[in-house]
Order: C-alpha cells, then sequence, then structure tokens
C-alpha cells in the first residue's frame, strides 16, 4: 500500500554527525522507532499521522555510525497496537534490540508469549491527545495487570499540565513505569517551580517511577545551536534534564527519539543530540548508568553481571 507523509512533516536527517562525546562502552539508545517502511508493514487506519518511512536497516545504521551497542524500539501510534515493524527489527538485530509495544486489552496469552519472545519487555500508554484517542483507564488497567505478570514494564507518556490527573492512575500501576521525555516540562517555567517540583516529588515518592532524558528538541524554545558540537544547544532544556539525571540517577534512560515523529521546526541531528548528553549527564559515572547500566538493567536483566564474592 502507498502512503502520502503528512504534509509539512520533516524527513530524518540523512547524515548525521559523528559525534564528539565517545559513548561509553555498551551504550544503548533506549528510545527510538521504526515506521514501516508503509509497503510490508502499513501503517495503522487510526493513526493521527502519516510518517516517512524509516526501516530497521536504516535504524542499525545509525546504532553503528553514532557508536551505539543496542536498541530499545518503542512502539510509535503511526502503527497502532499492530506491532509488527518493530518486531521485526527485534528479530533481526541479533539480539541488540529490544522492544516496547502497544496491546489492547484482547490480546491473547500466545500473542503476549510471542511478543516477549522476540524481545518486547514493556508496553506504552500513550496519553497525548494530538496523537491517540483516549483509552478507558480500565482497559490499560487490566493491561497493566497481564504484563506485569510477565515482569514487563510500563512507558507513559503525558504533557506536565496532565500529571495532576494521571498521578493516582500512575501510581497504583504494579509495575515498574518509565516516563517518556522528563514528563515534558514546559522549560520556559522554573526549574525549581511547582510543575517541574512536582514532577521530581512523583518520581521521589515512586521509587518504581523512571524517567527518560530524551527529546530536548521537543522541549526546547531556545532550539539547536547554529554549528555542530556548539555547547549551548537546547540550553534551555539542560537544567531540567539535569536535575533528573542527579536526582535519580539509577533511574534514568536516554535515547535519540530517531526519526523523530511530528517534527516541522526542525530536525535534529542525531550526532548533535548525542553531544547534548555530557551537559545533562556531567561525570564518566552518570553517563555509565545513563547509557549502560540502568537500560541494561531494565532490558536485559539476565546479562546482568554478578558482584564478585
Ligand atoms: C515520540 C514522540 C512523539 C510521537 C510518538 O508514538 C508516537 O507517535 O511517540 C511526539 O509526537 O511527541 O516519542 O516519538
Amino acid at each position: 500500500m502507498k502512503f502520502e507523509k503528512t504534509p509539512g512533516w520533516l524527513d530524518w536527517y540523512e547524515n548525521p554527525s559523528k559525534p564528539r562525546f565517545r559513548l561509553p562502552r555498551g551504550a544503548i539508545d533506549a528510545h527510538c522507532h521504526v515506521f514501516g517502511p508503509g509497503e510490508t508493514f502499513p501503517y495503522a487506519p487510526e493513526r493521527k499521522y502519516t510518517p516517512c518511512d524509516a526501516s530497521r536497516q536504516q535504524l542499525f545504521a545509525l546504532r553503528d555510525h553514532l557508536g551505539f551497542a543496542r536498541n530499545v524500539i518503542v512502539q510509535a501510534t503511526c502503527h497502532g497496537a499492530d506491532n509488527r515493524a518493530m518486531v521485526d527489527a527485534c528479530l533481526a538485530s541479533n539480539g541488540k534490540a529490544r522492544g516496547v509495544a502497544t496491546v489492547r486489552p484482547n490480546v491473547t496469552e500466545k500473542e503476549l508469549g510471542n511478543l516477549h519472545a522476540a524481545g518486547v519487555r514493556g508496553v506504552r500508554f500513550n496519553f497525548v491527545k494530538r496523537l491517540v484517542d483516549v483509552t478507558p483507564r480500565d482497559e490499560l488497567t487490566e493491561i497493566a495487570s497481564r504484563v506485569a505478570e510477565l515482569g514487563w514494564h510500563i512507558v507513559v507518556y503525558f504533557e506536565a499540565q496532565d500529571l495532576p490527573e494521571l498521578w493516582e492512575f500512575f501510581t497504583a500501576l504494579p509495575t515498574t513505569i518509565v516516563v517518556d521525555h522528563v514528563g515534558r516540562p514546559d522549560v520556559s517555567k522554573p526549574v525549581n517551580g511547582p510543575e517541574f517540583d512536582l514532577f521530581v516529588r512523583f518520581m521521589r515518592e515512586h521509587d518504581n517511577i523512571w524517567s527518560k532524558v530524551t527529546c530536548p528538541e521537543r522541549l526546547s524554545l531556545t532550539g539547536p545551536a547554529a554549528r555542530h558540537g556548539e555547547q549551548r544547544a537546547y540550553r534551555d532544556v539542560v537544567p531540567f534534564a539535569r536535575r533528573i539525571v542527579e536526582t535519580f540517577p539509577d533511574r534514568v534512560l536516554w535515547g535519540t527519539d530517531w526519526p523523530h515523529p511530528n517534527r516541522k521546526d526542525h530536525m535534529p541531528d542525531d550526532g548533535l543530540l548525542v553531544d547534548f548528553i555530557p551537559q545533562i549527564a556531567v561525570t564518566a559515572e552518570l553517563q555509565q548508568k545513563l547509557l549502560v547500566d540502568n537500560p541494561m538493567r531494565l532490558y536485559w536483566p539476565e546479562e546482568r553481571q554478578e558482584a564478585p564474592k
């Protein structure tokens, strides 16, 4: 089937620069997607946008170019609950990719088992109104209790202003919860102001809550720097991401968000995004936790080394 990309939607950056920042050995890009290709894996009828194709081969080429060892591929809303493109990518990765799926309450035990065998270790609940129609909470609760039995976690995507209303629902979930993109703060507000303090309190009071410190390009009002490697890229996001990394160093993840759905003003250079990491994780120890230890604990726990006796 042929698909026309939504007008105004930018294509992903074709020739990303080589990062100057040397990633630690075994670094994981823990938030990225594959889109189609639409001819093989059609986009979902209920989607709110049609992306440009972004295949697993292109994702794996980016992984190698940037210097990552592994990927966590998150199901994007344009594929609805049809996880075939993501599963195909996980299966073709030689164990270098794990996945986060979207499922409906009618998913069978066999389907969940197949997803697990392919490398899926979580489901995503999306509350961003421009991306999805509302799913009733009782359906999400039902899914949560089923995936908890598999030892999976739940990724949640929401806007900061919606946290008060979602708080009770999130804190009743029975699994580890991973929040996308620092809970999407409004970075024009103070980093120590009531809105971001609430997010910090959310994580402080619930030690099963993790955060991805991803997507400065989505949150920033100051934007990318003019030149690659310029230290001030996305500078208004730095204090927010840094506060979370330093307060909760064992519960943070990082990812590129390639191929960056719904970008209309600028498309980030993925090399520049990698160069942003040392601004928010300023020591080698914090970088090791953010990029290796934490994602390994969540997605490849079976490979954790036993501490020597
Ligand atoms: C992201 C962000 C976005 C889109 C999706 O699944 C999606 O369609 O997550 C967005 O538009 O903010 O994490 O990819």
